[in-house]
C-alpha cells in the first residue's frame, strides 16, 4: 500500500494528550497514533486485517482504508482534517477540504464489538467536529459541535471513544459549519464488519460516497454558499471517466454500498442485473424482507448497500438515473435547439458571448466527441471512450466489469468486454421497409422563429433540479 507517512509523530515528539484527558481520562498519557496520508486518487488495495476476526475488507473507489494500531483493547485511528488537492478526473483538480490528504477521507473499517478510539486533529482554518453517522454511541461522542461537545479549535486534537454496537454501513462528516465543510468535501465511509465472518459475507465489497460541488468552469475552489445549483456530481469526489470500474469475477457475490451527502436524491441504476438492498445505515435488511430492484433511490443523508451474484459477464453501466447527474459542468446552461435554425441565433449570441457554441440541432451527442475549447481546469461536459466510441457521459457513471476467471482480490481493470460472436446490436443491411410514418415536422428557413437574444443579468443562473 503506497501510503506515505506524515511526519506527525516526529513533530509531536512524545507529546502527552493533556487536552484529550478532558474528554476521557483513559487516554491521558497515551501517544497519538500516526496519521497516514494518501497523495494519490488511485484505488488502493484492500486492507486485510492481521489481527482479530476474519473479514473481507471493502474496496473504496478511488480511495483507501485508514491503517490503525492496536493499543491494549482499543483500535486507534487518526484523522487529520485539512485542505487537500483532489483530482476529479485527469484534467481537473479541486482545492477542497478533506482528511489525511484526500476528499473523501479514508474509509474506516472495524469489527462489531471493537472498541475504537479516533483521534481527530484540526488543520483547517476554522473549527470542526466529526459526527459518526449511524453509529450507536454515547451522546457525548456524537460529534455535534455546541450540542454534544465543544468545537475542535484550529490546531487541536480531540479524541472520540466508543464500542461498535453493530455491523453495517456508516459514514462520518463534520457537524460544524456543515454547509461549508461538506460542500468543500469533508466526509468518509465507515464500515463495521460482522463479528461472525460468515454473516452476509460477499466476495467483493465496494464503497463510495456521493458528493456534489459547484466549481465554476476555469476555477479550482467550490462555491460554498450554495443550496441547489451544483455542477459536479461525484462518487468519492470523482467524475466519469475518472471513477474506478467495479471489477468482479463471474460467480462472485458482490456488494455495492453508497451514501448520499449531496443536497438531492440519486436513483442509482445498474444494468444487466436485478439486485436486493441488503443494508441501510440503520442496519441489515432481513433477506425475506428485500424485494428485487434495478434502481435504488438514495435520499439525502441515506446510505444503501445492494447485493447480487455476478453471473452475467459484460461491461454493465452503473449510474445515477438523473440525466444531468451524468454530466459535468457546463451541461446545465445549454438551451435546447433541436429543430431550430441555430445559425441566426448563434450569430446573435456570439456578439454577446465570444466562443459560444450552441447545442446541436439534432441533439447534443456531437458534444461527446467534440474538441471544444474549454477554460483551464475544466472537464468536457460529457466524455470518455469505450470500445465502440464516445460514451457521452460525465459525473455519476461507472462500469461494472464482470469477467470469467479473475483471481480473488484482483481489482485491475480487465479492459473492454469481448462480446461473443453475434451478441452485439447490429445494423440492418437488408431492404428498408416502406411504411407510413407519422407526419414529420420540417424546418423552413423562411418561416423560422426569430429568437431574441438579451444579455443575461449577472448571477441569473437557473437551477438544475
Ligand atoms: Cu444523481
Amino acid at each position: 500500500m503506497s501510503v506515505s507517512r506524515r511526519n506527525f509523530l516526529g513533530a509531536a515528539g512524545g507529546m502527552t494528550l493533556a487536552s484529550a484527558s478532558a474528554v476521557s481520562g483513559r487516554t491521558a498519557f497515551a501517544s497519538v497514533p500516526e496519521a497516514p496520508i494518501m497523495k494519490s486518487a488511485e484505488m488502493q488495495p484492500p486492507l486485510i486485517p492481521k489481527t482479530g476476526p476474519d473479514y473481507n475488507p471493502v474496496v473504496t473507489l478511488n480511495g483507501w482504508t485508514l491503517p490503525w494500531r492496536m493499543n491494549g483493547e482499543w483500535k486507534e485511528f487518526h484523522l487529520v482534517a485539512e485542505p487537500v488537492l483532489r483530482e476529479f478526473a485527469p484534467g481537473m483538480v479541486g482545492h477542497l477540504w478533506g482528511y489525511n490528504g484526500q476528499s473523501p477521507g479514508p474509509t474506516i473499517e472495524a469489527v462489531e464489538g471493537d472498541k475504537v478510539r479516533l483521534f481527530v486533529t484540526n488543520k483547517l482554518p476554522e473549527h470542526t467536529t466529526i459526527h459518526w453517522h449511524g453509529q450507536l454511541l454515547p451522546c457525548g461522542m456524537d460529534g455535534v459541535g455546541g450540542l454534544t461537545q465543544p468545537q475542535i479549535p484550529v490546531g487541536k486534537t480531540f479524541v472520540y471513544e466508543f464500542q461498535l454496537q453493530k455491523s453495517g454501513t456508516f459514514m462520518y462528516h463534520p457537524h460544524a459549519d456543515e454547509m461549508v465543510q461538506m460542500a468543500m468535501g469533508m466526509m468518509g465511509f465507515f464500515v463495521v464488519h460482522p463479528k461472525d465472518p460468515a454473516f452476509r459475507r460477499v466476495d467483493r465489497d465496494f464503497v463510495f460516497l456521493m458528493a456534489a460541488y459547484d466549481i465554476e468552469p476555469g476555477t479550482y475552489v467550490p462555491r460554498v454558499a450554495e443550496m441547489t445549483d451544483f455542477n459536479m456530481w461525484t462518487w468519492n469526489t470523482r467524475v466519469f471517466p475518472g471513477i474506478d470500474h467495479i471489477v468482479a469475477a463471474k460467480g462472485d457475490k458482490v456488494r455495492i454500498r453508497f451514501g448520499n451527502l449531496t443536497m438531492t436524491n440519486h436513483p442509482i441504476h445498474m444494468h444487466g442485473y436485478d439486485f436486493k438492498v441488503s443494508c441501510t445505515d440503520g442496519g441489515w435488511v432481513p433477506e425475506q424482507a428485500a424485494w428485487p430492484e434495478v434502481t435504488v433511490d438514495c435520499a439525502v443523508g441515506q446510505m444503501r448497500a445492494f447485493d447480487f451474484v455476478a453471473d452475467k459477464p459484460g461491461d454493465w453501466a452503473i449510474h445515477c438515473h438523473k440525466s444531468h447527474h451524468t454530466m459535468n459542468a457546463m451541461g446545465h446552461d445549454v438551451s435546447n435547439f433541436i429543430g431550430v435554425d441555430k445559425k441566426k441565433v448563434s450569430q446573435k449570441i456570439k456578439r454577446l458571448v465570444p466562443g459560444y457554441m450552441p447545442m446541436g440541432t439534432a441533439g447534443m451527442a456531437d458534444m461527446g466527441e467534440m474538441e471544444m475549447p474549454l477554460p483551464e481546469n475544466t472537464l468536457p461536459m460529457m466524455t470518455g471512450w469505450a470500445q465502440f466510441g464516445a460514451v457521452e457521459m460525465g459525473g455519476m457513471f461507472s462500469v461494472v466489469k464482470v469477467r470469467e476467471g479473475l483471481a480473488a482480490g484482483d481489482y485491475k481493470d480487465p479492459g473492454w468486454y469481448k462480446h461473443p460472436e453475434g451478441t452485439v446490436a447490429f445494423e440492418w443491411k437488408g431492404e428498408a421497409r416502406k411504411a407510413e410514418r407519422a407526419p414529420q415536422p420540417t424546418i423552413d428557413p423562411s418561416t423560422t422563429t426569430e429568437v431574441n437574444v438579451v444579455k443575461p443579468r449577472p448571477n441569473s443562473k437557473h437551477g438544475n433540479h
